[in-house]
Protein backbone atom coordinates (compact mmCIF):
# COMPACT_ATOMS: atom_id res chain seq x y z
CA UNK A 1 0.00 0.00 0.00
CA UNK A 2 0.89 3.35 -0.50
CA UNK A 3 3.96 4.36 1.85
CA UNK A 4 6.16 7.48 0.69
CA UNK A 5 8.03 9.53 2.88
CA UNK A 6 6.66 7.68 5.89
CA UNK A 7 3.56 9.36 6.01
CA UNK A 8 0.75 7.24 5.17
CA UNK A 9 -2.48 7.75 7.50
CA UNK A 10 -3.43 5.34 9.40
CA UNK A 11 -6.85 3.70 7.98
CA UNK A 12 -9.78 4.62 10.37
CA UNK A 13 -10.68 1.10 11.04
CA UNK A 14 -7.05 -0.51 11.05
CA UNK A 15 -4.92 1.37 13.65
CA UNK A 16 -2.46 -1.13 14.31
CA UNK A 17 -1.68 -0.67 10.27
CA UNK A 18 0.88 2.28 11.24
CA UNK A 19 3.14 2.40 13.93
CA UNK A 20 2.30 6.10 13.50
CA UNK A 21 -0.12 7.41 16.33
CA UNK A 22 -2.33 10.43 16.50
CA UNK A 23 -2.69 12.26 20.02
CA UNK A 24 -5.78 12.24 21.32
CA UNK A 25 -8.94 10.49 19.78
CA UNK A 26 -10.05 9.94 16.63
CA UNK A 27 -13.52 10.26 15.58
CA UNK A 28 -14.69 7.24 14.19
CA UNK A 29 -11.89 5.41 14.92
CA UNK A 30 -12.32 1.89 16.36
CA UNK A 31 -9.99 1.58 19.60
CA UNK A 32 -9.69 -2.08 21.21
CA UNK A 33 -9.21 -2.92 24.10
CA UNK A 34 -8.09 -6.60 25.83
CA UNK A 35 -9.00 -8.05 29.50
CA UNK A 36 -7.03 -9.84 30.89
CA UNK A 37 -6.45 -11.64 34.06
CA UNK A 38 -7.01 -14.70 36.01
CA UNK A 39 -9.87 -16.49 35.62
CA UNK A 40 -13.02 -15.13 38.33
CA UNK A 41 -11.66 -11.95 38.77
CA UNK A 42 -14.22 -9.98 37.17
CA UNK A 43 -13.10 -9.52 33.41
CA UNK A 44 -16.91 -10.38 32.15
CA UNK A 45 -18.40 -8.50 34.70
CA UNK A 46 -16.19 -5.44 33.71
CA UNK A 47 -16.72 -6.23 30.37
CA UNK A 48 -20.95 -6.36 30.63
CA UNK A 49 -21.14 -3.51 32.97
CA UNK A 50 -19.36 -1.20 30.51
CA UNK A 51 -21.20 -1.91 27.89
CA UNK A 52 -24.83 -2.46 29.24
CA UNK A 53 -24.59 -0.88 33.07
CA UNK A 54 -26.02 -4.44 34.04
CA UNK A 55 -24.76 -6.77 36.34
CA UNK A 56 -25.18 -10.46 35.23
CA UNK A 57 -23.90 -13.26 37.88
CA UNK A 58 -24.52 -16.22 35.38
CA UNK A 59 -22.79 -16.46 32.48
CA UNK A 60 -20.15 -18.78 31.47
CA UNK A 61 -16.74 -18.78 32.84
CA UNK A 62 -15.52 -19.74 29.84
CA UNK A 63 -17.41 -17.90 27.13
CA UNK A 64 -14.81 -15.69 25.90
CA UNK A 65 -16.58 -12.34 23.91
CA UNK A 66 -15.77 -9.40 22.35
CA UNK A 67 -18.13 -6.37 23.08
CA UNK A 68 -19.08 -3.24 21.14
CA UNK A 69 -20.17 0.22 22.06
CA UNK A 70 -20.49 3.52 20.86
CA UNK A 71 -18.91 5.90 22.83
CA UNK A 72 -18.39 9.71 23.23
CA UNK A 73 -14.58 10.87 25.05
CA UNK A 74 -13.16 14.06 24.89
CA UNK A 75 -16.35 15.15 22.11
CA UNK A 76 -14.87 12.51 20.22
CA UNK A 77 -17.48 9.77 19.21
CA UNK A 78 -15.42 6.43 18.84
CA UNK A 79 -16.25 2.50 18.68
CA UNK A 80 -14.64 0.81 21.61
CA UNK A 81 -14.40 -3.29 21.39
CA UNK A 82 -13.49 -4.95 24.47
CA UNK A 83 -12.10 -8.36 24.27
CA UNK A 84 -12.93 -10.27 27.08
CA UNK A 85 -10.56 -13.61 27.15
CA UNK A 86 -11.01 -16.44 29.43
CA UNK A 87 -8.82 -19.48 30.25
CA UNK A 88 -6.21 -17.20 31.27
CA UNK A 89 -4.93 -20.42 33.08
CA UNK A 90 -3.92 -21.57 30.31
CA UNK A 91 -0.95 -20.37 28.65
CA UNK A 92 -0.41 -22.71 26.11
CA UNK A 93 -3.44 -22.00 24.57
CA UNK A 94 -2.98 -19.31 21.15
CA UNK A 95 -6.19 -17.99 21.37
CA UNK A 96 -5.25 -14.67 24.16
CA UNK A 97 -2.17 -14.54 22.34
CA UNK A 98 -4.10 -13.92 19.08
CA UNK A 99 -6.33 -11.15 21.44
CA UNK A 100 -2.81 -9.56 22.48
CA UNK A 101 -1.78 -9.16 19.22
CA UNK A 102 -4.77 -7.40 18.15
CA UNK A 103 -5.37 -5.25 20.69
CA UNK A 104 -4.40 -1.72 21.40
CA UNK A 105 -4.91 -1.15 24.89
CA UNK A 106 -4.48 -3.63 27.87
CA UNK A 107 -6.45 -4.00 31.36
CA UNK A 108 -5.06 -5.95 33.69
CA UNK A 109 -7.33 -7.43 36.03
CA UNK A 110 -6.79 -8.65 39.73
CA UNK A 111 -9.31 -9.24 42.62
CA UNK A 112 -8.29 -7.26 45.42
CA UNK A 113 -10.18 -10.49 47.39
CA UNK A 114 -7.43 -12.57 45.58
CA UNK A 115 -3.59 -12.58 46.22
CA UNK A 116 -2.82 -15.02 43.74
CA UNK A 117 -4.68 -13.13 40.98
CA UNK A 118 -2.65 -10.40 41.75
CA UNK A 119 0.53 -12.36 41.45
CA UNK A 120 -0.60 -13.48 38.24
CA UNK A 121 -0.14 -9.82 37.01
CA UNK A 122 3.54 -9.83 36.67
CA UNK A 123 3.58 -12.92 34.23
CA UNK A 124 0.20 -11.34 32.46
CA UNK A 125 2.36 -7.87 31.45
CA UNK A 126 5.30 -9.85 30.69
CA UNK A 127 3.31 -11.78 28.02
CA UNK A 128 2.30 -8.87 26.78
CA UNK A 129 5.42 -7.30 26.18
CA UNK A 130 6.84 -10.46 24.62
CA UNK A 131 3.73 -10.42 22.43
CA UNK A 132 3.79 -6.56 21.08
CA UNK A 133 6.82 -5.07 19.93
CA UNK A 134 6.32 -1.48 21.15
CA UNK A 135 8.47 0.72 23.44
CA UNK A 136 5.25 1.61 25.50
CA UNK A 137 2.45 -0.32 25.72
CA UNK A 138 -0.95 1.04 26.49
CA UNK A 139 -1.86 -1.02 29.93
CA UNK A 140 -3.63 -0.20 32.89
CA UNK A 141 -3.60 -2.52 36.50
CA UNK A 142 -7.26 -2.89 38.14
CA UNK A 143 -8.09 -4.43 41.58
CA UNK A 144 -11.72 -5.32 40.94
CA UNK A 145 -14.12 -6.65 43.46
CA UNK A 146 -12.85 -2.97 45.47
CA UNK A 147 -16.73 -3.48 47.16
CA UNK A 148 -16.02 -6.86 49.20
CA UNK A 149 -13.36 -4.76 51.79
CA UNK A 150 -13.85 -7.63 54.59
CA UNK A 151 -12.45 -10.18 52.37
CA UNK A 152 -9.49 -7.82 50.83
CA UNK A 153 -6.38 -9.35 50.48
CA UNK A 154 -3.95 -6.82 48.71
CA UNK A 155 -3.86 -3.28 50.11
CA UNK A 156 -4.55 -0.07 47.80
CA UNK A 157 -0.79 0.33 48.27
CA UNK A 158 0.36 -2.95 47.06
CA UNK A 159 -1.60 -2.59 43.88
CA UNK A 160 -0.48 1.23 43.30
CA UNK A 161 3.29 0.29 44.22
CA UNK A 162 2.95 -2.66 41.27
CA UNK A 163 1.58 -0.30 38.95
CA UNK A 164 4.76 2.17 39.68
CA UNK A 165 7.08 -0.65 39.00
CA UNK A 166 5.09 -0.83 35.41
CA UNK A 167 4.69 2.73 35.09
CA UNK A 168 1.24 2.53 34.25
CA UNK A 169 -1.92 3.55 35.66
CA UNK A 170 -3.65 1.94 38.72
CA UNK A 171 -7.67 2.20 39.74
CA UNK A 172 -9.65 0.21 41.99
CA UNK A 173 -13.05 -0.94 40.68
CA UNK A 174 -16.26 -2.82 41.50
CA UNK A 175 -18.22 -4.31 38.96
CA UNK A 176 -20.54 -5.15 41.15
CA UNK A 177 -21.90 -1.46 42.42
CA UNK A 178 -20.27 0.03 39.50
CA UNK A 179 -17.83 1.85 41.25
CA UNK A 180 -14.62 3.66 38.56
CA UNK A 181 -15.86 0.89 35.96
CA UNK A 182 -16.26 3.87 33.42
CA UNK A 183 -13.58 5.86 34.89
CA UNK A 184 -11.41 2.25 34.55
CA UNK A 185 -12.32 2.36 31.06
CA UNK A 186 -11.68 5.80 30.20
CA UNK A 187 -8.06 5.57 31.66
CA UNK A 188 -6.86 2.71 28.94
CA UNK A 189 -8.65 4.46 26.18
CA UNK A 190 -6.16 7.94 27.33
CA UNK A 191 -3.65 5.17 27.10
CA UNK A 192 -4.33 4.33 23.67
CA UNK A 193 -4.85 7.98 22.48
CA UNK A 194 -2.24 9.50 23.63
CA UNK A 195 1.15 7.02 23.59
N1 LIG B 1 -18.64 -8.69 44.83
C1 LIG B 1 -18.24 -8.63 43.57
N2 LIG B 1 -18.30 -9.72 42.78
C2 LIG B 1 -17.87 -9.61 41.50
C3 LIG B 1 -17.34 -8.41 40.98
N3 LIG B 1 -16.99 -8.63 39.69
C4 LIG B 1 -17.27 -9.91 39.43
N4 LIG B 1 -17.82 -10.52 40.51
C5 LIG B 1 -18.24 -11.91 40.64
O1 LIG B 1 -17.08 -12.72 40.51
C6 LIG B 1 -17.37 -13.89 39.76
C7 LIG B 1 -16.44 -13.96 38.55
O2 LIG B 1 -16.73 -12.86 37.70
P1 LIG B 1 -16.45 -12.94 36.12
O3 LIG B 1 -16.81 -11.61 35.55
O4 LIG B 1 -17.07 -14.13 35.54
O5 LIG B 1 -14.85 -13.12 36.12
P2 LIG B 1 -13.91 -13.48 34.89
O6 LIG B 1 -13.64 -14.96 34.95
O7 LIG B 1 -12.66 -12.70 35.14
O8 LIG B 1 -14.61 -13.06 33.65
C8 LIG B 1 -18.84 -13.81 39.38
O9 LIG B 1 -19.58 -14.54 40.33
C9 LIG B 1 -19.16 -12.33 39.50
O10 LIG B 1 -20.50 -12.12 39.81
C10 LIG B 1 -17.28 -7.27 41.84
O11 LIG B 1 -16.84 -6.16 41.48
N5 LIG B 1 -17.74 -7.44 43.13
MG1 LIG C 1 -15.09 -14.23 32.02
Amino acid sequence: MGNSQGKKKKSKDNPQDDGKREEGFVQGRLYKVVMLGEGGVGKTSISIRFVSDRFVTDYDPTVEDAYKKDYIIDGKEIKLEIMDTAGQEEYSSGVQDKSIRQGEGFVCVYSITSRESFQKIKDLRERVVWAKDQDKIPMIIVGNKADIEKERQVSTAEGKALAAEFDCQFIETSAKTNSNIQQAIDLVLKEIAFT
